[in-house]
This record gives structure tokens, C-alpha cells and sequence, in this order.
């Protein structure tokens, strides 16, 4: 608001500098109003990090898909899957099939199995299971995590 009043106050003085000039047309003094500095604002990017909440939510791995296959949560929350089917399976995002970044792979995923995750920074999440799916089809599914 300050900033705001800043700017009328120093429009009104310019304008009637001007008048000032205008009346007087031997005056040839060039009026420059100084540039108002760009106010940047900052918004909650898409990488930004929350810690934990506490909050947990749970995705079932069947066979064969994921229930439910679109979870939202905020981020902070910690999303447990278990493998309740009878076959192994794995949890992997679809842009990252070594599951590097997050996910779980066969050798951690056999029936009855569990793996979480802190999804701490917003963003959507795809990801699907590699024997029984593709990133769009069968075995698959989404976690959205929005600001909290
Ligand atoms: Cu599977």
C-alpha cells in the first residue's frame, strides 16, 4: 500500500510539474520520471518442498491394477503401497523406470509387501507397474499432490 501511494504521490508531482511547464513555454526542462522497480511476485513453484504432515495415505496393488488409481493428497503426505495381490509387482513413475527417484521394484514388492513415500513437493505423479501395465494402460495410476 505504501508502495502504491508512493507511485500516485509521485504521478501527482510529475503532472503538476508539467502543468508548471506548460504554463510557462520558454521553460524547456525535460521531465523524467524515474522507472518504478517491477514488483516481483513469488508463487509456490512446482519443486517447492513440505515436510512430513503425519498424514498417510494407502494405494492397493491387485491383481492386476491399482486401487484407488487416482489418489490426491497434499504434499507432506506419506502414500503407503502394499502388494494385497498374489503375484509381485513393482511401483515405478513412468518418467523413471529404474524407479531412481522414488518407486519400488519386484525385489521389494512381493505379496504382502509395503513401500512408502513422502510425496513432499507438488505435482503429478504417474506411475505403473512394468509386468502388468504401460504409463496409460492396465497397471497403472496417479498420485496429484497439491500445496497444502
Ligand atoms: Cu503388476
Amino acid at each position: 500500500m505504501r508502495r502504491v501511494g508512493g507511485i500516485c504521490a509521485a504521478v501527482l508531482a510529475a503532472a503538476a510539474m508539467v502543468t508548471a511547464c506548460a504554463s510557462d513555454p520558454d521553460d524547456a526542462v525535460q521531465l523524467t520520471v524515474p522507472q518504478q522497480p517491477t514488483t516481483i511476485v513469488t508463487v509456490a513453484q512446482s519443486s517447492e518442498t513440505f515436510p512430513a504432515n503425519g498424514v498417510t495415505e494407502l494405494v492397493d496393488a491387485l491383481d492386476n491394477n491399482f486401487r484407488p488409481q487416482v489418489l490426491t493428497i497434499t504434499a507432506g503426505t506419506t502414500v503407503t503401497f502394499t502388494n494385497v495381490g498374489r503375484n509381485v509387482h513393482n511401483v515405478v513413475p513412468a518418467d523413471d523406470t529404474t524407479a531412481s527417484t522414488w518407486g519400488v521394484l519386484d525385489a521389494g514388492f512381493a505379496p504382502k509387501a509395503t513401500y512408502s513415500y513422502v510425496f513432499a513437493s507438488p505435482g503429478t505423479y504417474n506411475y505403473y507397474c512394468t509386468i502388468h501395465g504401460t504409463p496409460t494402460a492396465a497397471m497403472f495410476g496417479t498420485i496429484v499432490v497439491t500445496a497444502p
